[in-house]
């Protein structure tokens, strides 16, 4: 279990430090700092919290930009010192000790992207860094690797001096902290060769790395995960699912899909969450509804991956955006329920090897249900989520209305869900040239690429998954392809004729 959090919004535990901060600012510093951590690391461990992901405490831009506040600690000033508002080597080394004698590993947030916003090295070695411009297509990698990200001055790391400089820094790190991984920020806005550099010599440290590839799409996270030799990556494929189904009204198979289309790569791979810092709260994305936020993260340590939660999920905050999604940790608001809670699920998952490392198939999927079997060794599981007003029976076994059940089905059979060759057929008349196609979330179904789809009349043989998909018509005349209205459809395996 992964905690995340900033560190000037979550306890201060040495005001000595504070240096300029104002409460009532919610961009403002409010003197949060390492010392405040190491106070409140028997809470974190309270719940379960084996590894603490802090945000970056590296010297940081602490001036506010136009309106925007610094207290994040994305905006680098120095990646070889230690922020002094956040504390000083000491009070690390405390730290890390206290962290150690509780059984919880460290992990550091690293920012090689950019430098902050005016960095005075701008003017001084205008040759470290790309020349200003603007990401206007964020489907053009130069784009994406070279373009100043919200205006940050983006370091060439192709630069022997720049690339000098961060290896030194990761070293230093490593040194200081002993961390067990670097999460590493912006991937997406670096050459994937020098992730896999920084990564190389993380690993030769015995430090793993972690990507922060902010994108839905399964296929572009694992590809980038691989070009960058990156450790594990942030599971925003299924951070929108959950989103989308728990908060939303996106068909249960969405989860289900988004599952399945990354099942080819280790479970640990993943680290997987409902919020952070650049979503809203998941009480937020749920419009205040309580019970899907919980169901939500009740799902987040029933499924694959490493599960991360971000500070005050233990009162479960609102925070639609950019600062309330921030906000100071509220030490006033923990209840006992609530912590009693989520230490249950992760000891439940903890205690259970299908849980925690198992591989997922789908055993049933309705309108409003949906349930996994994960196994591990000898062990199984079953994972339920309905979120109906009705009971749903599997195999013999009730399961009430309206919950997330984690059920041990003993000696019992599995539903299975069969692959095999499914045929498309329509009625529907076309005008003369217009051709008739089914996309969908699988390279079967063309990946979401109508050029690639499967046309109508046609046939494709599937696995024993779940699929998105959507039918789109091709005009003769060269307008663009007119998709299916609503919704995603879904696949439950193959086999038969489905009438489009
Ligand atoms: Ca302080
Ligand atoms: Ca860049």
């Amino acid at each position: 279990m992964i905690y995340f959090l900033l560190v000037d919004r979550f306890y201060n535990g040495n005001p000595a430090n504070d240096g300029a901060i104002d409460l009532a600012d919610p961009q403002a510093f409010h003197g949060g700092d390492l010392a405040g951590v190491t106070a409140k690391l028997d809470n974190l461990k309270e719940i379960g919290v084996d590894t603490l992901w802090l945000g970056p405490i590296t010297q940081m831009r602490t001036e506010k930009f136009f309106q925007w506040g610094a207290y994040h600690g994305y905006w680098l000033h120095d990646p070889m010192a230690l922020e002094p508002r956040f504390g000083t080597l000491e009070e690390l080394a405390t730290l890390r000790r206290e962290a150690d004698a509780r059984g919880i590993r460290l992990v550091l947030d690293t920012v090689y992207n950019h430098l902050a916003p005016d960095h005075g090295f701008v003017q001084h070695h205008p040759e470290w860094f790309h020349g200003p411009s603007k990401i206007v297509d964020w489907n053009d990698p130069a784009q994406l690797q070279q373009g100043w990200v919200h205006g940050l001055p983006d370091l060439d790391q192709d630069n022997r001096e720049v690339r000098g400089w961060l290896e030194a820094a990761t070293d230093l790190w490593i040194e200081r902290v002993g961390p067990a991984a670097l999460r590493l920020d912006a991937v997406r806005h670096m050459s994937p060769e020098f992730v896999r550099a920084m990564g190389a010599e993380a690993r030769s440290l015995g430090v793993e790395t972690w990507g922060e590839i902010f994108d839905g799409n399964v296929a572009t996270v694992l590809d980038t995960r691989e070009k960058a030799g990156l450790d594990a990556v942030f599971d925003y494929p299924l951070y929108y699912a959950l989103k989308d189904t728990a908060c939303g009204d996106a068909p249960l198979a969405q989860l289900a899909a988004a599952l399945d289309r990354s099942d080819h790569v280790p479970g640990h791979t993943w680290l997987t969450f409902v919020d952070n810092h650049d979503t809203p709260r998941i009480l937020s994305a749920c419009n205040g509804d309580a019970w899907g936020a919980e169901a939500a993260i009740a799902l987040l340590f029933a499924l694959r991956g490493r599960p991360v939660i971000t500070w005050g999920t233990e009162y479960l905050p609102l925070g639609a955006e950019e600062p309330d999604n921030r906000a100071d940790m509220r030490w006033d608001s923990l209840g006992v329920d609530r912590l009693a809670w989520l230490a249950s699920l992760a000891r439940q998952r903890r205690e259970s090897p299908s849980l925690s490392h198992g591989d997922s198939r789908v055993i049933a999927l309705g309108e409003h249900h949906v349930a996994w079997e994960r196994t591990h060794g000898g062990e199984r599981r079953w994972v339920l989520y309905n979120e109906g007003a009705e009971s749903i029976d599997i195999a013999g076994v009730h399961f009430d209305p309206r919950t997330v059940t984690v059920y041990d089905p003993g000696t019992l059979p599995a539903p299975r869900v069969h692959g095999g060759t499914v045929r498309f057929k329509s009625s529907k008349k076309l005008p003369p040239g217009d051709r008739l196609v089914v996309v969908g979330d699988a390279p079967e179904l063309g990946s979401w690429d109508p050029a690639h789809g499967v046309p109508v009349p046609g046939k494709v043989t599937l696995e024993d998954e779940v699929y998105l998909y959507k039918t789109v018509v091709l005009h003769a005349d060269g307008r663009p392809p007119t998709w299916s209205e609503g919704g995603n459809r879904w696949i439950v395996g193959g086999g038969g004729v489905l009438r489009l």
